[in-house]
């Protein structure tokens, strides 16, 4: 802590040259004290060679996410037959590349295969099949983990639990149970509950804060809380702000990481929006430096030919610090200084 205390005041005050080897994001990241800087990826990308060649770029990302390919649809497809070959790829790149994996996801409500959810369930075959589920999935990636999202988007905006089978066979200790299989499984890996919009404050967070703990006292192992940090480029909180609410999960005895940043603007991006979104991608990073606790920061993929948000939210698009041509945008500066690195 103190190192990297004096570290960072030595960098702000400009008496340390900057680190001649931070020329990267993930380089700048692990400069500052983070253990990480990273990205989500896809299986059907992997066939498109100049991406796949700066996904490998160990300069700007030291840590993969499985964007898919580990969620229920895609590894339990129908009931206890399993199918690993997709997340095996995303794994297999990432380990070639000495890139640590975070692992995604185990429990969630969406992505999930019809037997799940059309299932006759009773509180305890639906336990059963959570337990199956999550002890040969983690068993099957056991040791490659750095990270697991264990249970994914459990919460409602205002702070309720969300609708889903498991809270409507199980209850809520489907949450802690779900911990407590994949600790089993693998001890070694990290385990989280992620979620978005928890990086305002407020209810939603607060329900998060709540989870750590009832996880915790149903005497469960949680490592960490992933704040996906979805946004809308003007939107995001300042750096201070959000320190604060990333302190509150730390000081529950967590960790927390940024795990699936992404900025959308309205189409067609002005060079105003831009800026701006460079800014809030600066703001985000410098929350996660300034916050002891924090580990790491990942993307949700690094460039805007394959993100998510344009099939989502109709109009927007341009989220990411890459453009569509693998172009470095000047959000990609923006996350540098934010890492106390260099920009251009
Ligand atoms: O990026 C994922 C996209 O390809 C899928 O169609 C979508 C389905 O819901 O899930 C996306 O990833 C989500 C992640 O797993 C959880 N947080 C929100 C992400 C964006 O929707």
């Amino acid at each position: 802590m103190l190192q990297f205390l004096s570290l960072a005041t030595a960098l702000a005050a400009g008496t340390l040259p900057h680190p001649a080897s931070a020329a990267g994001l993930n380089e700048a990241a692990t400069a500052i004290g983070l253990e990480y800087f990273g990205t989500a990826t896809d299986n059907p990308e992997l066939t498109d060679v100049p991406y796949v060649a700066q996904l490998n770029n160990t300069a700007d990302f030291g840590q993969i996410t499985v964007g898919n390919s580990q969620k229920w649809d895609a590894t339990e497809p129908t009931q206890n037959t399993f199918s690993f070959a997709d997340g095996d790829a995303v794994v297999s790149l990432a380990e070639g590349n000495d890139q640590l994996v975070r692992c995604h996801t185990l429990v969630w409500y969406n992505q999930l295969p019809n037997w799940v959810t059309s299932g006759n369930w009773t509180n305890a075959t639906l336990t059963a099949v959570m337990e199956n589920h999550i002890t040969k999935v983690v068993s099957h990636y056991k040791g490659r983990c750095h990270h697991w999202d264990v249970v994914n988007e459990a919460l409602n905006e205002d702070g309720t639990y969300r609708d889903n089978i498991f809270l409507s066979t199980i209850g809520p200790s489907y949450i802690p149970l779900a911990f407590s299989f994949a600790a089993a499984a693998d001890p070694d890996a990290k385990l989280y509950y992620n979620d978005y919009n928890l990086e305002y404050g407020g209810d939603k967070a607060t329900a998060a804060l709540d989870i750590v703990a009832a996880v915790q006292d149903a005497g469960a192992k949680i490592d960490g809380v992933g704040f996906q940090a979805h946004f809308e480029v003007g939107t995001v909180p300042d750096s201070a702000s959000l320190a604060t609410i990333l302190t509150s999960f730390t000081d529950l005895g967590v960790e927390v990481a940024i795990t699936e940043a992404d900025i959308r603007i309205e189409l067609p991006a002005t060079e105003e929006a831009l800026v701006q979104q460079a800014e809030d991608f600066g703001a985000l990073a410098e929350a996660c430096v300034g916050v002891e606790g924090c580990v790491g920061f990942t993307i949700w993929d690094y460039t805007d030919r394959y993100s998510w948000v344009p099939g989502v939210f109709p109009g927007f698009g341009a989220a990411l610090p890459w453009d569509e041509d693998l172009v470095e945008k000047p959000a990609y500066d923006g996350l540098l200084e934010g890492l106390g690195g260099e920009a251009e």
